[in-house]
Formats: C-alpha cells, structure tokens, sequence
C-alpha cells in the first residue's frame, strides 16, 4: 500500500463519489489528501470509516502524491494540472479542459486501457464527459463484432450531471411548483421539473452544442474516427443516472443475440433485456452501480445492418468517478503505480 493519492474537488458530487469508490474497490492508497477552494478548508469529507479534512489546493504540496484525481471544473483544471504533473504526480483529470490534447491520452480502461501509457508527455490521462462513457462501453464490443458504420444518439442526461447546484434546482422547483411558489430557473436555461431541456452546455455555431460534440470527438479519439455520429443531448428531470437512445448501422451483419453476446462478454457491461418478463434497466436501477446497461437491443430495418438499443449508467460513477479511479488501476495493472 504505497500510493499516495490527491482528491481534488473532493467537496463536489464526483469528489465525494472518488472518496466511496476508492474505498468500495479497496483501492491501494497509502495516504489519501482531501483537497479544495480555501472556502472549504477544515470541511470534513467521508471515506471509509475515515473522516478527511480538506486542506487548501493552493497550499499543497503535489510532490508529496503519487496521482491527484481531479474533479474541479475545466478552468481550475487548466491552471493546475500541467503544474502538479511537473512536480511528479500524475493527474487523472474528470474535466473536458484536455480531452483532445493529442499528449493527453483519454480513457475508458475497458475500450482502451493501454492508452494510458502516454500519461508521460504532460503527466496528464483524461476521463471522457459522463455521456461518452458510457456510450463507448456499448459502442465498442459492437465495432469490434460487426464494424460501426454510423450512429444516431439521443440522451436523457440527470441533473447530477451539473453538479449539486443542478440537483437542488430540480428538488426545490419540484417543491415549489405543488405550492405555487417555483424558484426561477438558474442553473438551466428553462424549467427543469416535469420538462425536458433539448440544450446542454452551450450552442456553437452549426447549431449544435459543445456537450454533443464531446460525444463525437472523444468517440473518435477513444474507438475509430471513421465512425459517423450525430447527437442530440436532453436533459431530463432525474437526479442520477444518464440514459441514451442508440441507433447503430453497421458495415456488417450482426443480430440482436450477437449483439447481447458480445456485449455480455465486454468488462463492465450488463445485458438486461427480456421484453417478454418486461426486463430493461431505468435510471433509477442504475444507480449506484459500477456497469454499463443494455436493453432494448432490437432491429432497425430501416437500413441495411441496423440495431437500436438503449445504453444507462450512474453518470456519478461510471461517466465520472469510479472511471477515474479505473483509470489509476490500470496505471497499476500496467507497472507505473506501484501498489
Ligand atoms: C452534464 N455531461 O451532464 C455533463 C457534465 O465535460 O465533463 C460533464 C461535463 C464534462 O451536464
């Protein structure tokens, strides 16, 4: 037990997951450090059956830690994560600051685990955007079955995915509206309770937003750029768990029972589809867990060699923390941590 470990952010609702699933998976840590803003200083955060205070991140000492796993926000996380890696540590870092750095390699250990050995250009790995995550975790046993040609993604993101101040807009409008008293909107550009937001992030100019062309951008980066993606993200009002509507068309010939056997037998993903005994997985079910869920896979004959299937995961976990603490496993798994 001789990794020595930096949360940073370890306020936030991924911080507090890193802390739960370091401990849940025993994760080999010799020393854990809380880290945050100075307004959270002395603010005591669970792991374990241990209680951390949060020290001062402009305080720290990085040259004391092994790996710093940071879930702060794309700004704190460019002004920081170059600094820390010269001082020793590697950084796994939860934002989009350096997705497409192309000296930063972006992983999903399962998809692709042993890019992780490029961490050494800039001492940084990134962790893909909560909705990619989980869609190349479907995604990927089925390229390797039967090639990907193009795919049509909807998503149905939870509010946890804006972090807390996202979820307390749902509770308190939710209250607010059986009183008649429902706080404006803040955090989203429309009402969240009992609606649907077709806009997350921000628009670009071809009318998309950045959060959906996240989705195609670390796709390429992580599985095949020569896959066609075309994304709409939704954000609905559930508190945890991120669901997506897939629509794949493939170069070659693939049933839904082929497409249920390769995907049972890809790490981290769940097959839960039975119509006939009504089995599919919802947000709620999810929660909590560290898999990827399929259901739904049927035929799309709408073209040549079609499936659609509809793809859920805790965007907490595995679209954020416990994929970064993954990603510090398979530093381990592959010699450059030592345990
Ligand atoms: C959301 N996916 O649900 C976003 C949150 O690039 O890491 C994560 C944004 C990111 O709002």
């Amino acid at each position: 037990m001789a990794i020595k470990v930096a949360i940073v952010g370890a306020t936030g609702n991924v911080g507090r997951e890193l802390l739960n699933i370091m401990d849940e998976r025993d994760f080999p840590a010799a020393e854990v450090y809380a880290l945050a803003s100075r307004r959270s200083k002395g603010r005591e955060v669970s792991y374990g059956d241990k209680t951390l205070k949060c020290e001062v991140l402009d305080d720290f000492d990085f040259s004391k830690v092994d790996v710093v796993l940071m879930s702060a926000g794309g700004s704190l996380s460019k002004e920081w994560a170059e600094k820390i890696g010269k001082q020793g540590a590697i950084v796994i870092d939860n934002s989009s600051a350096w997705r497409m750095d192309p000296d930063v390699p972006l992983v999903v250990p399962e998809v692709n685990g042993e890019d992780v050995l490029g961490y050494d250009k800039k001492m940084i790995i990134a962790n893909p955007n909560c909705s990619t995550a989980q869609l190349v975790m479907a995604l990927k046993p089925l390229h390797d079955a039967a090639k990907i040609k193009r795919v049509v993604v909807s998503t149905y993101q939870s509010v946890s995915g804006s972090g807390k101040a996202g979820m307390d807009e749902l509770w308190n409008q939710t209250k607010g509206i059986f009183v008649n008293d429902a706080p404006e909107p803040e955090e989203y550009p429309r009402q969240i309770a009992f609606n649907a937001i077709p806009m997350i992030g921000s628009f670009r100019e071809d009318g998309f937003t950045d959060e959906e062309a996240k989705m195609w951008n670390e796709t390429h980066k992580m599985i095949d750029p020569n896959i066609k993606l075309t994304v709409t993200c939704v954000r609905v009002p559930v508190f945890v768990g991120h669901s997506e509507s897939v629509n794949i068309e493939f170069e070659e010939a693939i049933t839904p029972e082929q497409a249920r056997e390769a995907l049972r037998n890809f790490d981290g993903v769940q097959v839960i589809d039975n119509p006939e005994e009504d089995q599919y997985i919802t947000p709620v079910e999810c929660k909590g867990e560290w898999d990827t869920f399929v259901s739904r896979i049927r035929v799309d004959n709408t073209v040549e060699h079609g499936l659609s299937l509809w793809v859920v995961a805790d965007n907490l976990r595995k679209g954020a923390a416990l994929n970064t603490v993954q990603i510090a496993e398979e530093l381990i798994k592959r010699g450059v941590l030592a345990a």
